[in-house]
């Protein structure tokens, strides 16, 4: 099979993801930084579609004007000729000590008011460079111990800085929409927002609601124990699928970032299958770091190797799904019925309410399921295509 990316399969990379040079928390850099317009060109080269950046991912945090002008300058004459596009944009708000507490939520008011400024300089950034989408990753937003902050105020201040950008958003006419990406912990020892879940129910207090969405990230849910593939189903139900940050997790632990495809694999193959089903129009973008071990060929060779496995799992998850055995499956399964409503047409609670049922036989019918998915995973292990 060919696996060359195609404009079509829209797969996109944060400049950040093959710009990171190594630094952990027990160590340096092992790679020389990278520049953004390197970034953009190599990516073009190996059949990405578009880019995600953060403002310190094209200057840095404490540039001049005319040494700022200068770096966007070469970013957009990579853009240009490679016609590479900007899908998304994204703010720093966790490097720099000055966001040590948190930007949006810090204690401090001057830090807030700061990281207000600092987004909306982005987000002009972002309009002009045409992204659609402006990710918000509220990476310090949180803590390490109990006192120190009242999340219930916290949260106020949380959706205070999305009400006032959206306001922005709209007084300048951009056509942009926020995508808020939840994480449970790390950098911070809790962060707010951590789950999909609390996210979704986050966003339903905001003034513009509407502009607002999710860009989940595989290993953030995987982090905290749960299934990625049913947080987007449920981001997609209520649509506020904005976005999504793809890469690879082996359960609950630091946050990995590795290619996507490794990892849960299994979990990759369920995530493929809906977006593949679903009406998504989204960058399908990797959001992963080339482990440390790495030279800059290896940082190319993982990049790569993102959105050949994604290729690889999409002909993998429709061959499941065109599998005439898969679809017999199904049916036993009754997959389908799940469909129809439990109520049909004119009943109400009436028409249950009072129902005799043999609860012995109902208990005893089959589901089929491990079948079904013994199915999935032959197809997957590439014993049935
Ligand atoms: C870190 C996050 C981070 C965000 C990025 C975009 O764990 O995944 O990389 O995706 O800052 O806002
Ligand atoms: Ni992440
Ligand atoms: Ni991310
Ligand atoms: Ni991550």
């Amino acid at each position: 099979s060919d696996y060359t990316p195609t404009p079509e399969d829209r797969f996109s990379f944060g400049i950040w993801t093959v710009g990171w040079q190594g630094v952990d928390v027990f160590g340096p850099g092992t790679r020389p930084p990278m520049p953004a317009d390197r970034a953009v060109r190599k990516l073009a080269e190996i059949g990405a579609y578009g880019v995600n950046f953060h403002d310190n991912d094209v200057f840095d945090f404490d540039a001049a004007p005319a040494e700022r002008q200068g770096a966007v300058d070469a970013f957009r004459k990579a853009l240009d000729e490679t016609g590479l596009v900007v899908t998304t944009a994204t703010t720093n708000l966790f490097g720099h000590p000055v966001f040590k507490d948190g930007a949006f939520t810090a204690n401090d008011r001057d830090v807030r008011r700061f990281a207000l400024r600092k987004v909306m300089d982005n987000l002009d950034l972002a309009a002009e460079l045409g992204a659609k989408t402006y990710v918000c990753w509220g990476g310090r937003e949180g803590a390490e111990s109990g006192a120190a902050k009242d999340v219930r105020t916290a949260l106020d201040r949380y959706k205070e800085a999305f009400d006032v950008l959206g306001a922005y958003v709209a007084d300048q006419g951009y056509d942009l929409r926020f995508a808020i990406e939840p994480k449970p912990n790390e950098p911070r020892g809790d962060i707010l927002l951590p789950t999909v879940g609390h996210a979704l129910a986050f966003i339903e207090t905001l003034e513009r609601s509407e502009i607002v969405g999710l860009n989940p990230e595989v290993g953030h849910e995987e982090m905290a124990g749960l299934n990625y593939a049913h947080g987007l189903a449920q981001a997609l139900w209520q649509g506020k699928l904005f976005h999504i940050d793809l890469n690879g997790q082996h359960g609950p632990r630091y946050d990995q970032d590795l290619r996507f495809g490794a990892g849960n694999t299994r979990g990759a193959f369920w995530v493929v299958d809906l977006i593949d089903q679903s009406d998504y129009d989204g960058p399908v973008h990797f959001d992963f770091k080339p482990p440390r071990t790495e030279d800059d060929q290896g940082v190319w060779d993982s990049a790569a190797a993102c959105m050949r496995n994604w290729l690889i799992l999409r002909e993998k998850v429709r061959a499941f799904r065109a599998d005439p055995d898969v679809q017999a499956a199904l049916r036993e399964a009754k997959v389908a019925e799940l469909a129809r409503p439990t109520l049909a047409d004119g009943e109400d609670w009436r028409s249950v309410r009072d129902a005799t049922v043999d609860a012995e036989a109902l208990g005893g019918r089959r589901t089929a399921f491990e079948h079904l998915d013994q199915l999935a995973l032959e197809h997957l292990y590439g014993v049935r295509a």
